[in-house]
């Protein structure tokens, strides 16, 4: 099949190649001259494995990149749809949609692949086809939303179940043919409003059980209770799973998709509502935390955030929470620097090494746990600091070699009280007086 994929990002861009390795010749078409121009000069900011198959289908010439659409069998529409004051923005599907309708032949597909709020292929898609001049019945419209975890992208979207709804009778069926050329898993079918909802019922279930775990971790503060071992030992059970606690929520699906349901439905949306919120809250916690630890007075106080990136081992840093830690510290006066050698951009200059990063600080804040930070040298770390104290909003991991290094350390939802009983015996001393300003006891 000749086939369009419109929108060259972290779905678009690897399914092209997919779809290209199975056989089907496919154009790549992006609104950004930058991203097409810098993907025929094989610079491709992806995962590894993401690399190698765009690079393999580029260099074999089964996938093209244009700078303007021409007819094909089927258009399948990857384009963000992001929130703007928790309002989704539809005008990407639309413009797209609107593109797609200049072109569309009888018979033709077009397969919406972005998150988006129910009720969308109809409202927004059928709609731009049908003000295009053009009867929708006349070509099979699907949902076939993507489901794939960054860092796992390849084999996830060879692997995972998909769910494809169609407009009408027999549109879900002509887009599964579609699919079932390089998707392995099964491949399930319904109408389009399901496929939607189910899609941003997934990750706002997510959301729900991390919020659940994330007011676990406060209670059991409260309690004085290890929400780690609590958690640990509950999932015992055959039938409970419940997520990790952490410094809040990041990425562009798990924050974003829980609006595309309430926003629309406030009314009935409650529980989903509150889940946000309480994720929302997570960088506040932290920093209030960081701020019972680390006096600002009599001198500046350095704060070193670790990671950058939204989670572990991935270099994407689109809604991490370190972005809100990091200006919440810096307007309650502490100066901060972040180190993360994953993370590909931010919002404000990274710390170029380790050393730099956490020399003559007051305190690390392990935001982000990468595997490259488990092999942090702990002593080095402790003895370039100015007074070594770990926050940790991440599963604590080898507690007993940073206390053995000489940290004062803090665990999310872990016994505070026993953290900071086993600090005897700091072996380092530093260099300048302690900067403990108040422990909570
Ligand atoms: N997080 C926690 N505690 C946990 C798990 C995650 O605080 O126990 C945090 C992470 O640190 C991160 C955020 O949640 O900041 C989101 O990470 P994630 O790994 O849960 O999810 P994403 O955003 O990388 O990918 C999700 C996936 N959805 C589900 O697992 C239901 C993926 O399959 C979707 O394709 C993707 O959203 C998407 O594009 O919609």
């Amino acid at each position: 099949m000749k086939l369009s994929v419109l929108g060259l990002g972290y779905i678009g861009l690897p399914t092209a190649a997919m779809l290209a390795d199975a056989g089907h010749d496919v154009v790549g078409y992006d609104v950004d001259a930058g991203r097409l121009n810098a993907l025929r000069a094989r610079e491709i900011e992806a995962e590894p494995e993401v690399c190698e198959i765009v690079s393999r289908a580029l260099d074999g010439g089964r996938l093209k990149l244009v700078d303007a659409l021409a007819p094909s069998d089927a258009f399948l529409i990857c384009v963000p749809t992001p929130t703007r004051g928790h309002k989704p923005d539809l005008s990407y599907v639309e413009t797209a949609t609107l593109q797609v309708a200049q072109l569309l032949r009888a018979g033709d597909a077009v397969v919406l692949e972005s998150t988006v709020p129910p009720g969308t292929v109809e409202r927004v898609v059928a709609g731009a086809i049908r003000r295009s001049g053009l009867e929708p019945d006349q070509f099979c419209i699907a949902h076939c939303p993507e489901r794939v975890i960054p860092g796992d992208i390849v084999r996830e979207l060879r692997t995972n179940a998909r769910v494809i709804g169609g407009r009408k009778p027999g549109d879900a069926e002509h887009a599964r043919k579609l699919y079932a050329s390089f998707v392995t898993g099964p491949i399930h079918t319904t109408n389009c409003t399901t496929a939607e909802l189910v899609k941003v019922v997934e990750n706002t279930f997510r959301d729900v059980n991390i919020a659940f775990a994330n007011e676990l971790a406060l209670l059991c503060e409260e309690l004085g209770v290890d929400v780690w071992e609590t958690i640990r030992l509950a999932n015992e059970h055959p039938r409970v799973s419940i997520l990790s606690p952490g410094p809040g929520v990041g990425g562009h699906c798990i924050p974003v998709d829980p609006h595309f349901l309430s926003n629309a439905n406030p009314f009935v949306t409650e529980l989903i509502q509150t889940a946000r919120r309480i994720n929302e809250r997570m960088p506040d916690i932290i920093v209030r935390r960081v701020a019972s630890h680390v006096a600002l007075e009599p001198r500046e106080a350095i704060v070193t955030l670790l990671g950058a990136a939204y989670k572990p081992n991935v270099d994407d840093t689109r809604e991490s929470p370190t972005e809100r830690i990091d200006e919440l510290l810096r307007d309650r006066g502490y100066s901060t620097r972040i180190f993360d050698p994953l993370a590909r951009r931010f919002s404000r200059p990274l710390c170029q090494n380790l050393n730099d990063a956490v020399r003559g600080s007051d305190a690390l804040v392990l935001i982000t746990e990468h595997d490259v930070f488990r092999a942090m040298d702990t002593f080095a770390v402790s003895k370039l600091m100015r007074y070594p104290l770990l926050i940790c909003a991440r599963p604590p991991y080898n507690m007993p070699a940073w206390r053995d290094a000489g940290f004062t350390t803090y665990v999310l939802g872990a016994h505070e009280r026993d953290e900071l009983s086993t600090l005897g015996g700091s072996q380092v001393t530093p260099n300048e007086e302690p900067l403990l300003a108040s422990v909570k006891s």
